[in-house]
This record gives structure tokens, sequence and C-alpha cells, in this order.
């Protein structure tokens, strides 16, 4: 080989003389996510090397920690290989390949038998994170005749999307870009959580908006803002009560808009009537001049935008807080205009994606009927009513008692055991199931709990469809094929239709037979836009103004007071009105005097999938938990020091990171480790009753140094 071919290969110069072929595929990392388009460079069917797409909105070039790692990521060294079959106890970590007609074979025996001795409905259709094939695994439930299909979004955003729900009856976001003259970040850990989108933040500060930032730990946000405001865990609804007493008292609100829009203004004004600055600032931790100022802040703005985020929702009091922070736009009359709360439309694979799809049309041709209620339906009876999907926090509780039913097998896809308040008590459950699938990309331990083990591919091995709200589609090709025997997932769904023999036709007909049937009225051609494989723009449908008829509330106004959450006041001691609440369970302070916040987001890592990259590891090696110097100095806590962390359900080891990031009487602790599992310290009864979501952020808890071993 000539010097210069040599050199063109160690650049890795994309050319004939180097056989180095540049295809284009998507990140699905962080999933929906912002979807970034990935340049990947194949040579001799082997990916060498990684870039964003320039020109693909919205990563435009750039990648962030994670997607930047996506070769690492598809070459995992714990990829799993073959399909599986397990041969020794359940749990054992025994199991021996098999082939694909083989491993159908049993899942459609294990299911079916399940099926005939407890109905359709004791099998739990289940994922974790990826989004990419959950409307197949939500149509294969219902084909299979069940409506027990739960998803991640159990603890993820759809307490987010409740709270929307109840209160405009449709999702909305944020419109940064429009411009408010105020912007209240909420809880909005965008610079970490949310790339690319954590860029219209800063596009905004750019442009000199003002920025207010509320956030329990110091993050980059925290820092950027011209107002940081650091408060105490789960006290954020007392917080945003206190504000609207104020803003109602001073008469800084839209009174015309909550005249012509909004119900139950009058109960709401007298619930928020109570909240003092005093007991405001001893709850909050708050400063009371702060309290004002932000109030004079958001009651002086014309077009204030109050922006809550995911971290709210992580709270047992979590629904109720972020209503209680929408409310403040309603109030100032920010929504449905630039830069306020705004209508978003998700129509494929939960992206708003400006054009629509016939996606829930896809689920609903063969919805089943007469199911017995999904499960946590007696318990969390608003999340039954606003989401079409189990509640998965209460998936154990009824696994152990057989009440209201039983459960006796799990399909999974992407599904971690980690996710679980307790997990060990989900792996307990799992052991008394009849059967279980498993499919990962990775070995899980879920994996090691299941009869049947699947590989899955990478999105840089599948066909995909991705919408990012930008008015485009992209159809990716697979860039290099799938490694070892993996498949995709919805290629393995047609199998698994097709082993149980189910009626329905479609969905044995595989991803692209499917797509075609969901885009039928879309106005895009989806050979051209596969063969061209990039962004094609796709004609956006006109909506009437969003106030301009009735919403889809139970009054069609803008509702405070939730007569949907009335419905189950008195059942399930629920407040329509988003009343503040403590966020701490029964423990006492005195033995577990800190709070544990967990998962509040880190560059390097997702939830559990990344920490097994080598680059991303690399960049946090240790499990740490972050503590205040001076809460350490105080235990004589060094860094690195090993210390445990310990509830009143468990304790585990980590070391010590000594960060002002963490406040006084705070320890930050990041999820997904199998080494050190946070999800161990919180009881599975710590549960927000209105949306079933776990207290991943305000459990009380203690700090002991370890001791050294000699
Ligand atoms: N303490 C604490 N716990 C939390 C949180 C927190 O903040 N604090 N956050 C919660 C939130 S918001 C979320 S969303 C959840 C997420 O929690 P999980 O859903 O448990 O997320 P992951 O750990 O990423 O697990 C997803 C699994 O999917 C696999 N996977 C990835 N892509 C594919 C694919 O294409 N096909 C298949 N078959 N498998 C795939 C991964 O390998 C991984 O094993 O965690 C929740 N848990
Ligand atoms: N790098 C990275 N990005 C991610 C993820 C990831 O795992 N890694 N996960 C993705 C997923 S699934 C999700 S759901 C989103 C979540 O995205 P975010 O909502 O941004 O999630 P977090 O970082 O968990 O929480 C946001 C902030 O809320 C703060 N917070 C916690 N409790 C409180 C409180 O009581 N009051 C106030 N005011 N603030 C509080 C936390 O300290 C944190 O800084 O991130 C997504 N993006
Ligand atoms: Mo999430």
């Amino acid at each position: 080989m000539s010097e210069d071919v040599k050199e063109l290969l160690r650049a890795k110069i994309p050319c004939e003389k180097t056989g180095i072929e540049i295809r284009h595929s998507v990140c699905d990392i962080c999933t929906p996510g912002p979807q970034c388009g990935l340049d990947v460079y194949v040579k001799d069917g082997k990916v060498i090397k990684i870039e964003g797409t320039k020109g693909f909105g919205p990563n435009n070039g750039a990648l962030c920690t994670k997607g930047a790692a996506n070769r690492q990521y598809l070459y995992r060294k714990d990829r799993i290989q073959h399909p599986m079959k397990r041969v020794g106890p359940r749990g054992s970590d025994e199991f021996e390949p098999i082939t694909w007609e083989e491993a159908f074979r049993l899942i459609a025996e294990g299911l079916n038998s399940v099926k005939e001795k407890y109905g359709a409905d004791a099998v739990a259709f289940m994922t974790g994170y990826p989004k990419w094939y959950r409307p197949w695994l939500h149509r294969l439930a219902f084909s299979f005749g069940t409506e027990n299909y739960m998803t991640e979004s159990s603890t993820c955003h759809t307490a987010e999307v409740m709270s929307y729900l109840l209160a405009f009856g449709n999702e909305m976001s944020a419109d940064v870009p429009g411009g408010p003259d105020l912007l209240v970040g909420w809880s909005a850990n965008h610079m970490i959580s949310g790339f690319p989108n954590g860029r219209n933040f800063f596009n905004y500060m750019e442009k000199g908006g003002k920025v207010v930032n509320i956030d329990t730990r110091v993050t980059p946000n925290e820092q950027k803002a011209d107002i940081m405001i650091t408060i105490k865990s789960g006290t954020d609804g007392y917080l945003a009560n206190t504000i609207a007493s104020i803003l109602i008292k001073n008469d800084w609100i839209d009174k015309e808009f909550i005249d012509n829009y909004v119900h139950g203004f009058e109960e709401y004004k007298a619930m928020v009537s109570e909240y003092t600055v005093e007991e405001c600032e001893q709850i909050t931790g708050v400063p009371a001049e702060k309290i004002t100022e932000l109030a004079r802040l958001i009651g002086e703005a014309k077009n204030p935008l109050i922006m809550p985020s995911n971290g709210l929702c992580h709270h047992i009091n979590g629904l109720q807080t972020h209503r209680a922070v929408v409310a403040l736009n309603i109030l100032k009359g920010s929504v449905a205009r630039k830069g306020g709360m705004n209508p978003s439309y998700g129509s494929w694979l939960e992206m708003n994606a400006g054009f629509v799809t016939k996606e829930e049309e896809f689920l609903n041709d063969v919805r089943p009927k007469g199911n017995k209620p999904r499960i946590g339906t007696d318990r969390f009876p608003v999340w039954t009513e606003l989401k079409d999907e189990g509640q998965l926090m209460d998936f154990v509780r009824q696994a152990e008692s057989g009440d209201p039913y039983p459960l006796k097998a799990i399909y999974g896809h992407g599904v971690n055991t980690m996710i679980h308040p307790q997990s060990d008590k989900f792996v307990e459950a799992a052991k008394q199931m009849e059967f279980i699938a498993a499919t990962d990309i990775f070995w899980t331990e879920f994996c090691s709990l299941a009869d049947v083990v699947l590989p899955a591919c990478t999105s840089m091995e599948r066909s995909e469809v991705k919408a990012n709200g930008n008015g485009c589609i992209f159809y990716s090709s697979p860039a290099v094929e799938p490694l070892y025997e993996s498949k995709d997932d919805v290629t393995i769904m047609a199998g698994v239709a097709k082993a149980l023999n189910l009626n329905d036709d479609l969905l044995k007909s595989g991803y692209d037979a499917c797509i075609k049937h969901i885009f039928r009225e879309t106005p895009v051609d989806l050979d051209q836009a596969k063969a061209a494989a990039k962004q094609v723009p796709v004609e956006r449908v006109q909506r009437d103004p969003f106030l301009s008829k009735p919403l889809k509330t139970p009054s069609g106004k803008i509702e405070l007071y939730s007569e949907v959450i009335a419905k189950y006041a008195a059942s399930h001691n629920l407040d329509p009105l988003p009343k503040w609440y403590s966020g701490f369970g029964e423990e006492s302070p005195e033995e577990f005097p800190f709070t544990l916040v967990s998962g509040g987001r880190q560059a390097n890592a997702i939830h559990s999938h990344l920490h097994k990259v080598p680059w991303l590891r690399s960049l946090r090696p240790e499990v740490m938990a972050d503590i205040n110097p001076l809460d350490a100095a105080r235990l004589n806590i060094e860094q690195g020091d090993e210390v445990y962390l310990s509830s009143a359900t468990n304790k585990i080891k980590v070391k010590a990171n000594l960060s002002a990031i963490a406040l006084l009487g705070q320890v930050n602790l990041y999820h997904g480790y199998e080494e050190a599992n946070v999800n161990l310290l919180l009881p599975n009864t710590f549960l927000d009753p209105y949306s079933g979501f776990p207290g991943f952020k305000q459990l009380r808890c203690n700090i002991e140094k370890a001791e050294v071993e000699s």
C-alpha cells in the first residue's frame, strides 16, 4: 500500500482509495431525545469513526459526550450474541445458545401456557427506556389480548404530561425560542439533560434574556442564571403557591385571561391565600427577600415563562408540585402565545412531529375488549385515566399479592431491574413468574432472570423513522449489518407474533410495512425518504388556535381545580387543587438526617446503559456520591473515602465526592450502577399517590464513613 493511502487511512478519509464510506444513521442513546444525526464511517463492514451530521436538525454536526461514544457503545464487550435459553434454576445465569426458531417457539409456548391457565392479562408486556419500538410492543400486547403494557414512562416524563393534561387537556411545552421577557427554569438542568435543546436556554441568555433558575443542586444552568435560587428538595410547591398568593394580592395577574379561560380560580385563590412568605422561607430554605423578589419579577413581567422540568416529578408530592408551578403561567396568561406554554401534539413516538400519523389507530385497530383493569388502576386511578398504560410501579405489589388478579409472565424489551425502587423486590417477584422473555442489546440482571434471552441491535444496525419536531422525517438504513446473531426489536416482535399465530398480519409483516401503514396519510414519500438517506421536509399540519375551542378537560377550560382529580378526591384522599404536602416519608430525621437526591443527570451517563462504555466511564470512573464539604468535614470524610449511604430500607457502599454542588444536608448520587444501585435504598411503597412516581429525589438517608479494612 502506498504511503499516501496509508496516510489517508490513518486520517480516516472517506474515498475510493481508502474504501471508507460515510453512512447516515441516528443516535438512539437518549431517546426519544433530540435524535441526532450520525455520520458513521464504515470500512469493511466495521464502524471506524462517528461524527454528527452537518445540517441535520437539531444537532447540526455536534454530538454530546454520549453520542460521541456510539462506536464504543456498538462494540461493547458484553453484547448479547445469540438467542439463549435458561438451563439452570431461574436467576442462576446458566444459559445456552439456541436458534432463533427455537427461541420463538419457546416464547410462544411460555406465553400461551400462562394465557391458557390465567388469561392474557396475566402476561405483562414491559419496556424500559427505549422508545423506538413502542407502538409495536403495545400492539403485540393488544393482539395477544391484554392491555397490560407498561413502560419506563411510569417514572419518566409522564407525570409532567399528566400535569398538563389535567390543566389543559393537552400536552404543553415551553416556547423558549419565542422570547419570553422572563424565563424561570424550575428544576431545569437542561445543559446536561437536554442537549441540544438546552441550547435554547443559552441562546436566550446570550440575547440578553433574563433567567431565574431554581434547583436543589448547583448545576451548570444554575450557575449561568441571573438569579440562582437553591431550594430544599420537594418544597417547590410551597414556593409556587406563595408566589401565586403574592401575585393575586398585588393584582399582578391577567384577570381577563382568567375570566375567559380558567376554571376554579376562586377555589385556587382561597387555597393559596393561606401561604405566607415566613413559612415559605422556613419550609423551602429560600430567603424571604428572594421569594418576594421572584414574585415581583414574575408579577411585573408581561410575558414570563415559568418552565418546570422532570426533576420536580421525582417526588411523592411531584404531580401537585408540577401543577403548582404550571399554575403561575396560567395566572399570567402565558399560554398559547409566543414565548409561553404552547400545545404540543405528539404524533410519532412521543415527538411533536409537526405532521400527523396513524400511530393511535395502529393500536386502536387491535385493542382488546373486556379486559381486567390495567395494572395500577385501583391504586393510581388518575394515572389510568390519563395514560394508556399500566403503572409499572404497581407491578411488584400485584405480582406478590395476586390482587386483583395474578401476574405470571413478563415479555420484556430493554427492561432493567434497577428502575424499580427496592429493586430487589422486583427481582423476587420476577423469580415467581412462570415465564419471562428478555430482549436487550447487553446482558442485564433482568436477562439473568429470564427463560429466553434475545439479542437486539443498536440504531446503527437497523432501519428507523425519526421525526424530531423540525417538520422533517429521517428514514435510516442500517449503517452496518447487525452484529453476531442480533436482530432489531421490531423484527423480533414480528417473529414472536408469527410463533404465537396471532391474528395480526400487519404486525407479522415487519417494520417497513407497518411504517407505510402508519404514515399512509402523511404527505411524504417513504421510499424516497429512505433512498435520500437524509432528513426530508413534510408539510406541517395547520391547527386551530389552541384556545379557540373548548379544551379536552371536563370543564372545557384550563383547570386550576382539576375535575379529573375531583372524581377520586374522596376515595383516594387526593386534592383537586395543587396544594402542597411534604415529600418526605415517615422516617425520622434524627436517624436519617440527610436528603438523598438521586439521578440528577450527568453528562457521561444515561441510566444504566452507558456505565460500561469505557470512554464515558473514564470521565467518572468511581460510583461517587456528592457530599457538601462542610458535611463531610463534620463526619471526618475525605475525598474518595468509602461511605455507606443508608435508608430505612437498605444500605449501599459508594465513594465520597466532596462538592459544593450538593447543598448542606443533601447527598446526590446517580442511578443505574450495578455495583451500587441507589434504588435499593427506596421503599417500593414510596410513590406519589397521584402519578405513581417514586420519590427518587427526596429520600431521608444517612451517611457513614466505611471502616477501612486492614
Ligand atoms: N434513582 C433514580 N432512578 C431513576 C431515575 C432517577 O432520576 N433517579 N430516573 C428514572 C427515569 S426518568 C427513567 S427514564 C428510567 C430509565 O430506566 P431504565 O428503563 O431502566 O433505563 P436503562 O437503564 O437505560 O435501561 C434500558 C435498557 O434498555 C436497553 N436498550 C437500549 N436500547 C435498546 C434497544 O434498542 N432495544 C432493546 N431491546 N434494548 C435496548 C439497555 O441496554 C438497558 O438495559 O430510570 C428511572 N430511574
Ligand atoms: N446526560 C443525560 N441526559 C439525560 C438523561 C440521562 O440519564 N443522562 N436522562 C433523560 C431522561 S430519561 C429524562 S427523564 C430527562 C430528565 O431531565 P431533567 O428534568 O433535567 O432531569 P434531572 O437532572 O433528573 O432533574 C433536573 C434537576 O432537578 C433538580 N431537582 C431535583 N429535585 C428537585 C426539587 O425538588 N426542586 C427543584 N427545584 N429541583 C430539583 C435536580 O437537581 C436536577 O438538577 O433527562 C434526559 N436526559
Ligand atoms: Mo426519564
